[in-house]
């Protein structure tokens, strides 16, 4: 169709999702989120999957004080009063999902072979239930079969120890994993001798951490939750909270009740921008529910740097900067100016494809607002320029002073329900110097100084290293990476890979030379490792660092915890290459012990195992938040002037995002059900506008293939359903993972590396 024609790499086969031989179906979508729509489907995934009993149970005890912290976000809960817990659909589904009644036992795994069970859909897989023994993949064999703990340990330990350089292993970590497990991980990658420390967070929020690190010296966002209700402003930019974090719909109905304006910026009208029935209060139910953006910004893919460079400009021009502000807490003014000024409507305009008026309209509102927040997800973190992107949203708030004040700051919001908590512990790529002196000190051993892979890097490297051995603390790396036949490959040519794991899913199937499943309890079953009954500990969105203790009978007399996982291959790795002095199976029998290590190494832990097991937790320090200190080179928070840029699609070409349906969990597929979005029974779905359909000739439904470009390279992939939806011409939405397919590895963001998941180029062909 489109004249750009290329090398075509064609994929299909065992690493991507199956084709879906039927349509998917156009359904109401109603006017508003939650409401008895949410209660229906909660009730309806607890009861199927767990029972009324069970579901009873575990629901009464998700985020209350002493109850297990939700697996579904990480949205915090109130500070003080928690007499009524929230817990949202979204959330029930992904406890209903722990708590299934179904196991994918030794039986299950012997009844299919690998190749059958890669045929299967990402919600089958995930159906058939919690693996409940550890599974070994042997060398040629087709199917996974039962092998004990100690000898998958000594497997595991036996490949580490052959490997000829340590920087061949991979420690891969999801965001699920607690502050204890995490921090173990850690130590046995480094004490082993490498920082392979990829994370989620390199696909995820790592464009916030790195520019908010330049800007306010501290990654992370500036805002409690007790912010919102003293808010006079709040924007929500690039993000879904109706599906992804349904409780902060309750935050914002407070707030509008409160009197702030509430503006979306996104390319969708998402429903839960538009009305949020609370689905706990009756009144609401069988209301009208509240209405929750004022304004719906229809920015363009991508649009949003020049959206903001442009209310930068208003405010300028309106002289509505806040000097005294800007004079006492920051650098870099000057030259922010210039770069603002220099910046033409005209350019803005285009980019953003919001006209001139409509940007300076609330650019006004902003510039007016005593207080204003700013929340963003993966709308804005997974673009090219989505560093530069984020530095102007913290150069605006820098501008009116809208960070430290009451109602004001920038505010990250979090996917992973610990993703925060695993990077504040030590799960990084790149540590500091100071952390690893602190782990020398308390441990009395030598680290390597050299810098570690990220999740892209990890990829290339296995695949040109060859006979590496991955290693995955939870999540779903083959199906949550970018360039899903590049990833593929680069697992393929392990030595060993090992999954810890609750639930089957597609990286199980797709392995190195040998694979191990090592199942784990999940956060909310009853941890008994070691002589007690242990809890865990979490940190939320906004710094909040609480215990989680599961209370539900394990899926499995034969599972083990995640940290009890991680010592035992620790003590049989050090069997082989020498003892390290660290007392692997001590600290997992306590995990007040791990507790004391983290007070010892990283700062902002002080009494720790006192503190985390108060009401509600407590605070991490937050310098920017507590005091509008900046841990700057120059003390001060900091402008940075980045020329202004977007992805283009030019000549019939589109621009991809790829993002979540209402019933699914990243990668683990509850149903194909997009109820807010009006789509039910399929999930290989082409968002797109009447107006491209129209210029191009397509159909609703009609099936078409994508092709995504970068550089030289293109991919091709068959089989999607066009459906007309009111997305900005020019761009076009599908779900993950199954479009990860067409996302190339080298495209990444600047300075992060985040695969760019919301801007892929893609031509269509019928
Ligand atoms: N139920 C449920 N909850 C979840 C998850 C889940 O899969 N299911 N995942 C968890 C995780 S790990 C994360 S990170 C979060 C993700 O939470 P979100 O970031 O809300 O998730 P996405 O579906 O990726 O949604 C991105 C939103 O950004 C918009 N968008 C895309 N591109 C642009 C752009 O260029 N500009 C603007 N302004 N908007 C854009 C899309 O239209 C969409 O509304 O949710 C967490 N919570
Ligand atoms: N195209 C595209 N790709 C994306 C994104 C996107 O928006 N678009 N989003 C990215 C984002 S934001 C993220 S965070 C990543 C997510 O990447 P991951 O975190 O790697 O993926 P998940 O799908 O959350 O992992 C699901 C698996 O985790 C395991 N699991 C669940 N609970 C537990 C537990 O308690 N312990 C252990 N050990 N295992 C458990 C189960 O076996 C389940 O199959 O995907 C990224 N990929
Ligand atoms: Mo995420």
């Amino acid at each position: 169709m489109v004249g750009y024609c290329l090398t075509i790499v064609r994929v299909g086969g065992k690493a991507s999702t199956p084709l879906e031989q039927t349509p998917p179906k156009r359904k109401k979508a109603g006017n508003s989120a939650a409401g008895i729509p949410a209660i229906i489907s909660t009730a309806k995934h607890g009861i199927s999957k767990m029972g009324i009993l069970h579901s009873i149970t575990s629901f009464s005890r998700v985020n209350k004080f002493d109850g297990f912290d939700c697996p579904g976000c990480a949205w915090p809960d109130p500070d003080d009063n928690r007499t009524i817990a929230e817990f949202c659909e979204n959330g029930a589904k992904a406890i209903a999902d722990e708590g299934t009644k179904k196991k994918a036992d030794p039986n299950f795994w012997s009844k299919w072979t690998i190749s059958e069970l890669s045929e299967k859909s990402d919600q089958w897989l995930n159906s058939q239930g919690r693996i409940t023994d550890p599974m070994i993949l042997r060398e040629g064999s087709e199917k996974y079969e039962r092998i004990l703990w100690p000898d998958a340990f000594s497997i595991i330990a036996g490949e580490l120890s052959q490997l000829e350089n340590s920087d061949k292993a991979i420690f891969y970590t999801s965001g699920r994993t607690s502050n204890e497990a995490a921090f173990l991980w850690q130590l046995l990658a480094r004490s082993y001798g490498t920082n392979n420390l990829p994370d989620c967070s390199n696909m995820c929020h790592e464009s916030s951490g790195v520019a908010l690190s330049e800007t306010i010296g501290i990654g992370k966002g500036t805002v409690k939750l007790e912010d919102f209700e003293k808010a006079d402003l709040i924007i929500v930019v690039g993000q879904n909270p109706g599906t992804n974090h349904p409780r902060m719909l309750t935050a914002l109905r407070d707030a509008k009740k409160s009197g702030a304006s509430i503006i979306s910026i996104n390319p969708l009208k998402e429903k839960g921008m538009i009305r949020f029935k609370h689905p706990q209060n009756p009144l609401e139910l069988f209301g009208y529910g509240t209405a929750i953006a004022d304004d719906h910004v229809r920015v363009r893919i991508n649009g949003d740097m020049a959206l903001f460079r442009g209310f930068a400009k208003e405010i300028f021009s309106s002289k509505c900067e806040d000097s005294n502000f800007i004079h006492r807490y920051t650098t870099g003014s000057d030259d922010y100016r210039k770069i603002v000024e220099n910046t033409g409507w005209e350019e803005i305009s285009e980019i953003s494809g919001i006209e001139i008026s409509e940007i300076r309209r609330i650019g006004r509102i902003i510039g007016s607002a005593e207080s204003v927040i700013t929340c963003w997800a993966m709308g804005l973190t997974q673009h090219q320029n989505s560093v530069a992107t984020i530095q102007e949203i913290s150069n605006l708030h820098l501008l009116c002073g809208h960070i430290g004040n009451p109602g004001s700051g920038l505010c990250p919001v979090r996917g992973h329900s610990n993703v925060q908590g695993d990077r504040t512990v030590g799960i990084n790529h790149k540590p500091s110097e100071e952390f690893l002196k602190s782990l020398e000190t308390k441990f009395q051993i030598s680290l390597n100084r050299s810098g570690g892979y990220d999740a892209v890097e990890s990829v290339r490297m296995m695949s040109e290293a060859k006979n590496c051995v991955f290693l995955s603390m939870g999540g779903n790396f083959l199906s949550a990476m970018s360039d899903t036949k590049a990833t593929a490959d680069s697992l393929n040519s392990c030595s060993l890979t090992v999954q810890i794991s609750t639930k089957p899913n597609r990286s199980h199937l797709i392995t190195g030379k040998t694979a191990l499943i090592l199942p784990c309890l999940g956060r909310s079953e009853i941890d008994r490792s070691g002589t007690k009954n242990q809890f865990v500990t979490v940190e939320n969105s906004m710094g909040v660092v609480h215990m989680s203790k599961g209370r539900a009978r394990p899926a499995s007399n034969n599972i083990l915890s995640e940290p009890s996982i991680v010592s035992g291959i620790a003590e049989s790795l050090e069997e082989i290459i020498g003892d390290s002095g660290i007392r692997w199976k001590w600290l997992s029998e306590d995990y007040n012990r791990i507790r004391d290590c983290i007070e010892e190494t990283i700062p902002g832990f002080e009494d720790y195992n006192s503190r985390c097991v108060q009401d509600g937790g407590f605070y991490l320090p937050n310098p920017p938040r507590d005091s509008l200190e900046f841990n700057t080179e120059s003390g001060k928070a900091k402008f940075v002037p980045n020329n202004l840029s977007s992805t283009i699609a030019r000549d019939g070409l589109f621009i991809m995002m790829t993002i979540r349906s209402h019933d699914q969990y990243n990668t683990t597929i509850y149903g194909t059900e997009d109820r807010y979005r009006g789509i039910s029974g399929g999930r290989r779905v082409v968002f797109m506008s009447k107006s491209d359909m129209d210029a191009n000739g397509w159909k609703d439904l009609q099936v078409v293939n994508l092709t995504s470009h970068f550089k030289d390279k293109t991919i091709f992939s068959e089989g999607w359903y066009i459906f007309e939806y009111d997305i900005p011409p020019g761009n076009i939405a599908t779900y993950f993972p199954e479009s990860n397919i067409l996302i190339p590895l080298e495209s990444v963001a600047e300075y992060s590396n985040t695969p760019t998941s919301k801007s892929v180029v893609v031509s269509i062909s019928t």
